[in-house]
């Protein structure tokens, strides 16, 4: 799954595909690298980030969409509102992806249900302005577990097809990086609840801390795409079914490194 994020702010790529022609082209460069999957985004998650109204999010997100999916690019919404959602699936979108898990808005199940499309529930505890004080767990694997299951459950409550499901753990959402390495860790507890997973670890904070320089200094975020290939692999051998990522030509690459090598599924589990 390919990033592009048709916001001002996003951490990554924020502020570079706000023009329509510079995010539709980006959407057609990560198909031709490979991408299975492109997802657009009209509002900022990075922790932190201020809300911003439907009726933006959906112009922002909208005449991208209907441009990528003329191109034949299949696309996944990334929003948490079931307004935006709705029409970005008129527009052609095909997938949604909520970082909410349905929580956000209760009206997201609805309109899943009825678009009877793929649906990522991806574990979430609250809007990115106030998530990090919400990074408070026990057991970050059994209580994220725990708590998908129940937006699992949710949605079956309101008629959604376990089939439509996808899984993500939420990288960095209410995480902090112990959290973030023991979610990757235990990759194995979330597949094996017999969805398929979805891990997002692309140039996210964590991995800018893991590589700081002597000073302590965050490695830049357009540096670290090294370690997300590590956390690609890693993550697609502990058997995860995608992979959302900026570069995908990379991702792709290494991928084809993994499968060429005929490497089997790693056992994550400590026992
Ligand atoms: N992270 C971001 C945005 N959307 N969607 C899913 N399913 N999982 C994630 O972890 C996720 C997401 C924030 O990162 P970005 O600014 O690179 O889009």
């Amino acid at each position: 799954m390919g990033i592009v994020n048709v916001t001002p702010d996003s951490f990554s790529d924020g502020g570079r595909y706000t023009d329509v022609d510079a995010a539709v082209e980006h959407g057609m460069a990560l198909r031709r690298a490979g991408a299975d999957i492109v997802d657009i985004g009209g509002e900022s998650t990075r922790p932190g980030a201020e809300r911003v109204d439907a009726a933006t999010e959906t112009t922002r997100v909208v005449p991208v969409i209907t441009a990528l999916a003329a191109a034949g690019v299949p696309i996944s919404i990334d929003t948490t509102r079931a307004t935006v959602a709705a029409a970005a699936l008129e527009a052609g979108a095909t997938v949604i992806n909520d970082v909410s898990g349905g929580l956000a808005d209760p009206a997201m199940a609805g309109v899943a249900r009825d678009a009877g499309c793929p649906w990522v529930l991806m574990h979430w505890r609250g809007h990115s302005r106030d998530m990090n004080k919400l990074a408070v767990y026990h057991d970050v694997v059994a209580e994220v577990r725990a708590e998908l299951l129940e937006r699992v459950d949710d949605a079956v409550g309101a008629g959604v097809d376990p089939r439509q499901i996808i899984l993500d753990p939420g990288l960095g959402f209410a995480k902090n990086a112990e959290h973030n390495w023991q979610l990757t860790r235990r990759l194995d507890v979330f597949v094996d609840l017999g969805f398929p997973v979805l891990f997002a670890a692309s140039r996210k904070t964590y991995l800018g801390r893991l590589l700081a320089d002597a000073e302590g200094r965050p490695r830049p975020v357009d540096e670290r795409e090294a370690a997300t290939l590590a956390t690609s692999v890693l993550a697609v051998a502990a058997g995860a079914w995608g992979v959302r990522v900026h570069d995908v030509r990379s991702t792709a690459d290494a991928l084809a490194v993994w499968r060429a090598s005929g490497s089997p599924r790693l056992k994550t589990r400590e026992n």
